[in-house]
């Protein structure tokens, strides 16, 4: 079923249609004898959507909290207590406090989002999340006159993240949003994949998603959310302030310092794996662009 939002589509609209002629250029072009060339030419834009396959999902994952390696999180995560869990939202509400996340799911309307997952090392996804709208729980949550931003917080907790025994980020990871980045009708805060419950590698019980930012953005088993009036802190920024903004929008014209940015490694396909050219806001710049309108995004990364 199409949802309200255009340039998202719930699974049932990847219809086997699309995914017959994506099979069809497919062998035209390895036939035409462009071989692996020919293959990158397929739009990234009709093939993105096919969602890759849950063990591309939870399989190949960042997650610095279990392991800097891509199958640590993985390997590692099983062992995190997802039960209780709490998320706490403070500052600049009309309603703070600590609420439980069964409490959270239950009040929120839980809708399937297939999105494209970019990450700034330059390889993606397409994954069908499940969630509610950030702008929903800020709504609930009442926002005061005044905010301007929203922190999130990562669970701090070494005996069950033994990537936290390491410095190799500054602990508990943080990232932040502008407000009207937040609620933006794309922002999601997911709970499941395919329709189960988030894995613990992919960041249960309760992660961020956004579509147009590089991945790191899009930070893993919340504990907390505080609204505020000041640019909060973001763990990459702290890193490493000159190869990770505040801002991080996907954007195939302004290159990491160490690679560039213009395509991208397509996770899933074995032989088939594709580089595709990447899309200004990961495609999304109907739905964004304008909130960055005057902004050099060249400077303000
Ligand atoms: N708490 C936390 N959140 C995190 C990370 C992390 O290390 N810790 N890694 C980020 C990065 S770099 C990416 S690309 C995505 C990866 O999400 P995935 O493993 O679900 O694909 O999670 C992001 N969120
Ligand atoms: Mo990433």
């Amino acid at each position: 079923m199409a949802n309200r939002w255009t340039n998202t589509l719930s699974q049932s609209d990847v219809t086997p249609e699309a995914a017959f002629l994506n099979r069809r250029q497919l062998i035209a072009g390895a036939a035409a004898g462009f071989g692996l060339a020919g293959v990158a030419g397929v739009s990234n834009a009709q093939e993105a959507l096919t969602p890759n396959s849950w063990e591309d999902i939870t399989q190949y994952n960042n997650f610095y909290e279990f392991g800097t390696g891509k199958t640590d999180p993985a390997e590692y995560a099983g062992a995190l207590t997802t039960t209780p869990w709490t998320v706490e939202i403070d500052g600049m509400v009309k309603n703070p406090g600590k609420y439980d996340i069964d409490d959270i799911k239950a009040a929120m309307t839980i809708e399937e989002r297939i999105y494209r997952f970019r990450c700034v090392e330059a390889w993606s996804m397409v994954v069908p999340w499940n969630g509610f709208e950030l702008a929903d729980l800020l709504e609930v949550a009442g926002v005061q006159e005044g905010a301007k931003y929203v922190a999130f917080e990562t669970l701090y907790r070494p005996e069950e993240m033994p990537g936290q025994r390491f410095q190799s980020l500054d602990w508990p990871y943080v990232e932040g949003l502008r407000l009207d980045e937040a609620m933006n009708p794309l922002t999601l805060m997911a709970t499941g994949i395919y329709g189960k419950d988030l894995p613990n590698q992919n960041g249960a019980p309760l992660r961020l998603v956004v579509p147009w930012k590089y991945g790191f953005k899009s930070i893993k088993s919340i504990v907390k959310i505080t609204i505020t009036d000041k640019e909060p802190p973001t763990s990459w920024n702290k890193a490493n302030a000159r190869e990770y903004g505040f801002y991080s929008n996907v954007n195939p014209n302004v290159s990491h310092p160490r690679w560039s940015q213009a395509s991208e490694r397509m996770i899933g396909g074995g032989l088939f794996a594709k580089r595709v050219p990447t899309l200004m806001f990961n495609g999304y710049e109907d739905e964004v662009a304008s909130m960055y309108e005057g902004m050099d995004l060249s400077k303000q990364i």
